[in-house]
């Protein structure tokens, strides 16, 4: 006997009844027990939002079946239930899908296992966690309730149409610029480097010359403005940056006077809508101690003044945004478990990254 675990859906008709009835003829299966469910919840459609609300809920069962056999199980009810098949996606009486089937990983044109989409959805795993907190996603090799706790309450969805920018955040000498090189040369893709060397601004501020700030600032916002401008970034295809456009306001909050923020806040409001949002954010988190080691050893001749309060400063602001962050999926590293320079750490978090990114070439063949 396998356990296996089953997501429910369907935005049609008496979705508490239609959920329900498969849940029985789940059970009445002389092939499949039914263990336990899930609570059933509301939850808006992932695309297509002049679709009716969906219910779903996980649920968990043992089954003496092959993966192939439970997922001719599942159709059959879906049919028995009234489900039509229209295009992927299409608004649905009932949908059964295969979330895990035990530790077994499983990649054929019908059939896709661990569910290629279930790590993006909170409304799956949410109802796993409550199942079992524990349990641990076969590729990923990370427990559900990580998962979850990357989301942030969120569900997402893999968009072949949008850039797959995945950025990089953390204080300053946290390693971003090294991780974001390794990766792209990892991935043999686009990285985008912050400007810093061309801001000919950024040395008089750390110098102490503070009325250049809003200008270093406005340096900054110009250039990534350009870098992040959705027209240069090709859709489907994955490109590394080195900072998330929104420490933007991190750092003007630290630097600018009252004065000088209240101009910049509506520059920076007015041309937010600009820039391309990241589908997967990896934050990296260290001592501001260590950061500081780091910014001595790299030695940027205008960074070493730089001290440990304004980094710890730095530390607690990126920690309030990613608390509040829903744009997309947020990885957080801690240095002390990861080195950005270890082929070993490298591959991992490759490895992490193909899950959460539709690229044609990534997937077909992985780092
Ligand atoms: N297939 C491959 N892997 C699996 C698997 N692990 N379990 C194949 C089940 N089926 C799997 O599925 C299309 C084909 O996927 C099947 O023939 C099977 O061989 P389908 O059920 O006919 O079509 P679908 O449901 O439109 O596509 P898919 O890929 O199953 O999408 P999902 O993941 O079911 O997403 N919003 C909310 N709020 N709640 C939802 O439940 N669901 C979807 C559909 C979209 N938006 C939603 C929800
Ligand atoms: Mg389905």
């Amino acid at each position: 006997m396998t356990t296996a675990y089953i997501g429910l859906g369907g935005n049609l008709g008496d979705r508490n009844a239609h959920i329900n009835s498969a849940l029985k003829l789940l059970s009445d299966n002389e092939n499949i027990e039914l263990v336990r469910t899930s609570d059933i919840i509301e939850t808006a459609p992932l695309v297509g939002l002049d679709q009716p609300k969906y219910l779903n809920a996980v649920a968990e069962v043992k089954t003496s079946l092959s993966p192939q056999g439970l997922l001719e199980e599942l159709v059959e009810i879906e049919t028995s239930l009234g489900r039509v098949r229209k295009e992927k996606w299409s608004s649905r009486i009932i949908d059964l899908d295969i979330l895990l089937f035990g530790s077994q990983v499983i990649n054929e044109p019908a059939l896709t296992i661990p569910h290629r989409q279930m790590h993006l959805r909170s409304f799956v795993l949410k109802g796993l966690c409550r199942l079992n907190n524990n349990l641990v996603h076969p590729v990923l090799k990370e427990t559900v309730s990580v998962l979850a706790e990357r989301l942030n309450g969120r569900d997402f969805f893999l968009n072949p149409d949008v850039p797959q920018l995945v950025s990089v955040a953390g204080v300053i000498g946290v390693g971003k610029t090294t991780l974001a090189e390794n990766l792209s040369g990892l991935f043999g893709c686009k990285s985008i480097r912050e400007a810093y060397d061309k801001n000919p601004y950024l040395p008089k501020v750390y110098a102490g010359e503070k009325e250049l700030a809003l200008d270093s600032q406005v340096f900054f916002l110009s250039s990534r403005v350009a870098q992040l401008n959705p027209k240069n970034l090709p859709p489907g295809r994955i490109t590394i940056s080195d900072y998330i456009f929104e420490k933007e306001l991190i750092y003007a909050r630290c630097l600018l006077s009252a004065e000088q923020m209240s101009l910049y806040e509506k520059t920076y409001r007015s041309v937010r809508s600009e820039v391309a949002q990241p589908v997967l954010a990896i934050c990296l988190i260290d001592s501001a101690e260590n950061c500081l080691k780091r910014i001595h050893k790299r030695n940027r001749p205008y960074e070493q003044k730089i001290e440990l309060g304004f980094l710890q400063d730095l530390g607690g602001d990126y920690d309030e945004l990613f608390a509040h962050w829903k744009t997309c999926p947020v990885i957080r590293l801690l240095m002390s478990d990861f080195d950005c320079e270890n082929a070993e750490d490298l591959q991992y978090l490759a490895k992490q990254i193909t899950s959460y990114i539709v690229d044609a070439a990534v997937i077909a063949s992985p780092p």
